[in-house]
């Protein structure tokens, strides 16, 4: 993409209406605009972002065996007249009235829906066990939606819904979403620990929330440094392992980890001194099993194997796809601005003319741009004529993981700089030599 065809506002100054980093860097790096209270328009570089992030976990939801489908944000209001929760849920739930007078609202949540969709088709425990997901808008009226698209009244979600004959296979289904979820999150170059939690509006027993530690987060927590060395993606784990997926649960819950809700001193002591890690968090994604909470309340039956009828165990599991632009962003910046971690960059590589006006600075980034456009790299190429050092400033806002600096004096040596935005680092060597880099 080049600068001059993109629609890339950036702002030199600091929003005065931002309280949090996150926020500041994703209006100044044009990632979003408000267009009313905790509601975002998505600007292109932050649309990339948000669709990189949704297809990771697109991806990681798809190898946990969980099936992709679009429920619609608008919702009857008898749906949740059969659960109990039309009432229960309260001014959170954006309620709309259309013009034949019937009750609707936005989805806040699919809970309902997902069964009465499953109900009206699945007859028999041969269908079972299933897992559903989408990844689709929902809006919830918070009192104080603040800090961005952190706590916004509309945001994107990823809400999948499991369906188990039993209880035991619900629990299956649970550690598979909980494997998936710690995958997902190690592929975006974040840590997010999983914490034992209380289910709330949602309802049931067993519910987990997985956290990003960051200074601006809601919550106080507290947890172990192994999970800090854990790798969830080389494990030699299998999602068709139930013996191994409950070994991972067990080593998951052994491992101290709590926030200031769930916190317990006598636990907490226990773990030794040197291992204690404690700091604030950002929840990115949280899961539930609920029994049969809704598919006793929506009427879901199968046949059972014995030809009972049989009403099944599930489970619910989130993740903040729009939250998380504004976690990772908490969790990887520098002064400067954002330094994205690779799997998400809106694109990998920038490339900044240090003199807009001098022709063979000009020829030299057009012809590495071609170049790296052909070998299928995410570009983006400054072409602006401004000055280089407001270039480097923006590009530095930007945070892509990779500039190529490209100036008259190292060209007259046949070089150019190539720089590694989180640390800094930079290298000089011939546009040859850099292509090859960036594209290995
Ligand atoms: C689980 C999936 C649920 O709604 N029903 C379907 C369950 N869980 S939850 O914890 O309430 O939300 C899941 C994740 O959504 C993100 N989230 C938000 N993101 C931005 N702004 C908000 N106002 C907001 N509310 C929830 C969180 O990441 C949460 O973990």
């Amino acid at each position: 993409m080049r600068l001059t065809r993109c629609f890339l506002p950036v702002m030199k100054d600091s929003p005065s209406d931002a309280q949090i980093v996150s926020h500041k860097l994703m209006l100044r790096a044009g990632l979003v605009r408000q267009t009313a209270a905790g509601i975002y328009a998505w600007l292109p570089i932050g649309l990339r972002v948000l669709k990189k992030i949704e297809q990771i976990v697109r991806e990681e939801q798809d190898k946990a065996g969980a099936i992709e489908l679009l429920m619609p944000t608008l919702q009857s209001a008898d749906l949740w007249r059969q659960s109990g929760r039309y009432d229960a849920y309260g001014p959170e739930m954006l309620r709309i009235t259309d013009r034949h007078d019937r009750e609707m609202l936005y989805g806040p949540t699919n809970e309902e829906m997902i069964t009465a969709i499953f109900a009206g088709e699945v007859k028999s425990y041969r269908e079972l066990p299933r897992t559903l997901y989408h990844i689709q808008w929902k809006f919830r009226d918070e009192v104080r939606p603040r800090f961005g698209v952190m706590r916004g009244r509309e945001f994107l979600m990823k809400d999948a819904y499991s369906f188990d004959l039993d209880e035991a296979g619900a629990r299956q289904s649970y550690y598979t979403q909980m494997l998936a979820y710690l995958r997902t999150f190690q592929r975006m170059g974040i840590q997010a620990v999983p914490m034992k939690a209380a289910s709330g509006p949602i309802g049931g027993e067993l519910s987990h929330e997985f956290i990003v530690l960051a200074p601006t987060g809601e919550s106080e927590v507290f947890y172990d440094a192994a999970f800090d060395e854990f790798d969830w993606a080389q494990s030699n784990l299998s999602y068709g392992d139930p013996a191994g997926l409950e070994r991972l649960f067990e080593q998951v819950t052994a491992t101290y980890s709590a926030t200031d809700e769930t916190h317990d001193e006598a636990r907490w002591a226990e773990v030794a001194e040197d291992r204690r890690r404690t700091g604030r968090g950002i929840e990115v994604g949280h899961i539930f099993n609920f029994g049969r909470k809704y598919s006793e309340t929506m009427g879901l039956k199968v046949s059972g194997p014995d030809g009972s009828m049989v009403t099944p165990e599930m489970g619910s599991y989130g993740i903040g796809v729009s939250r998380l632009v504004g976690a990772i962003i908490e969790a990887s910046h520098d002064e400067a601005g954002i330094v994205w971690p690779e799997a998400v960059a809106p694109w990998k590589v920038g490339i900044v003319t240090m003199r807009g006006d001098d022709p063979a600075s000009i020829a030299a980034a057009d012809d590495l741009y071609a170049r790296l456009i052909a070998a299928g790299v995410e570009t983006l190429y400054d072409d602006r004529d401004e000055r280089g050092g407001v270039k480097l400033g923006s590009m530095d806002l930007i945070g892509l993981p990779w500039q190529v600096i490209i100036g008259p004096r190292g060209l007259e040596k046949g070089v150019v700089e190539l720089k590694r935005r989180a640390t800094g680092e930079r290298e000089e060597l011939s546009v040859d030599a850099a292509l090859a880099k960036l594209t290995a």
